[in-house]
């Protein structure tokens, strides 16, 4: 039985969801089974020198043969939700036409074992996994996919929206247009920035067509956006700083939320971009509604902060994770979610991902001490709980990740989980973090 909660515990609301999230591509594996097409990362994994170690999803946690003890492993934890992403490939090999019956089978089976185990299925239509079939037609460049998106998610909808509470179309379009289409570290592995902010749009576009066609299932579940959001701060307190940080903001942040929440793109942004840039001509007459159909709640992921200098660049300020990227800042963490709140009104928000990469060792004994996994989630959750305080509507949050997995160009020596996956044997081993979560969650706080 757990112990009775030290009264210096953080009490987090009644009914708070703890949960944890994954996607498809990082646990599944089973790259080639069940009918399962190619996506996007198939072929940017399997091209030499795109990925650390040349690492591959094509086997990953195994997660596609392991699921009904994973969905034991989150019960054990006592997590009431789990937000995993579907693979669109395994639903629609090429991107489009009648859905592979296998595919939706394996879904469906997976969320009954969850319903049944009483842990809430959050299903991601879209993280990253693009069939290459569309790729080959133009990819998010082409208006095109954006509607067979929507194909896509209704069919999904349709099969298992009886029994899927909470949906989330497009998991963080700003990586898809930054590593996917700048800087070129995530397939597609473009650099091409005029094609990046018309994907963006196209990006957006899919999300509200998804939404559009939720609404006309008549499914009773809630949808919304999956965002990635980086406070930015001034690098000093300069003048130029600020303006240069404003902008940054724009593109990190309100390029995204504004389109969705408020049906317009900030024009400091599209001034920015120019009147001949692919994303201003891309915008047809009536997008903005599409995009902006009203959503249920938004999901939001947290990780880094970012610093920006009076010349656009960025700085560092805080000491990084294994992951160069990301700066360990948890006031990060209240500062954007009660901007969200300020700055958007008081819809529902939902932590879809927040954690920290570490490089574990599984000790003789057994263990596996992720110490600063759980000083990382301790300080993090004391910040959401802050800007519950504050008034920010926040009704659950998702540890990224469940299990360690491909993390993506970084291969799997970064591992996110708070369980080890042993890859060898792809045994499951709970990590202290694991253990520390357990307790987090039967406290309802840290
Ligand atoms: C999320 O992305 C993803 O949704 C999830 O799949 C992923 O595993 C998790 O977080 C951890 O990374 O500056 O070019 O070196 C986080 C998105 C990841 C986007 C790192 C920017 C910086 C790469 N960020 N990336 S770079």
């Amino acid at each position: 039985d757990p112990a009775p909660a030290p009264r210096d515990v953080l009490r987090f609301p009644e009914n708070f969801g703890w949960g944890a999230a994954t996607s498809a591509y990082q646990i599944e594996g089973a790259a080639k089974e069940d009918g399962r097409g190619e996506s996007v990362w198939d072929t940017f994994s399997r091209t030499p020198g795109r990925t650390l170690n040349g690492d591959t999803g094509d086997v990953a946690a195994d997660h596609y043969h392991r699921w009904p003890e994973d969905l034991d492993l989150m019960r054990d934890l006592g997590l009431h939700s789990y937000r995993f992403s579907i693979s669109w490939p395994r639903v629609q090999a090429d991107g489009t036409g009648k859905p592979n019956q296998r595919g939706l089978d394996f879904y469906r089976r997976m969320v009954d074992g969850l319903n049944e185990r009483g842990i809430a299925p959050m299903a991601t239509l879209f993280h990253w996994d693009l069939p290459q079939a569309l790729q080959d037609a133009g990819g998010w460049e082409n208006r095109d996919t954006a509607l067979r998106f929507a194909d896509y998610a209704d069919t999904v909808f349709r099969a298992l929206g009886d029994r899927i509470p909470v949906w989330l179309t497009v998991n963080e379009p700003k990586t898809v247009v930054q590593n996917g289409y700048l800087t070129g570290h995530h397939a597609p592995g473009k650099q091409d920035p005029d094609a990046a902010y018309l994907v963006a749009h196209h990006l957006q576009l899919a999300h509200g067509l998804a939404v559009q066609a939720f609404r006309a299932t008549g499914e009773p579940g809630r949808i919304g956006p999956a965002i990635n959001l980086h406070p930015c701060y001034p690098a000093d307190d300069s003048p130029a700083a600020a303006a240069a940080t404003r902008l940054y903001d724009g593109y990190e942040n309100r390029l995204y939320l504004d389109p969705i929440l408020r049906g317009s793109y900030p024009s400091d942004v599209l001034a920015d971009l120019g009147p001949d840039s692919r994303l201003v001509r891309g915008i047809a007459d009536g997008d903005l509604a599409v995009i902006s159909a009203p959503v249920d709640l938004l999901a939001v992921q947290y990780y880094t902060p970012i610093y920006v200098t009076a010349d656009g660049g960025t700085e560092r300020r805080w000491p990084t994770s294994v992951a160069a990227w990301q700066q360990i800042y948890p006031d990060g963490f209240y500062d954007i979610l009660t901007r969200v709140t300020r700055d958007y009104g008081p819809i529902p928000l939902t932590v879809t991902e927040n954690g920290l990469p570490t490089i574990d060792v599984l000790a003789a004994d057994g263990t596996v001490d992720d110490a600063a996994r759980v000083d990382f989630l301790r300080d993090h959750l004391s910040a959401a709980h802050r800007a519950i305080t504050a008034g920010v509507p926040l009704e659950s949050y998702h540890v990224w990740s469940l299990l360690d997995n491909f993390e993506w160009e970084a291969g799997y020596d970064q591992r996110f989980g708070i369980v080890y996956v042993d890859y060898p044997t792809q045994r499951r081993i709970l990590k202290r973090s694991a253990h520390w979560y357990r307790q987090v969650i039967r406290d309802n706080g840290v």
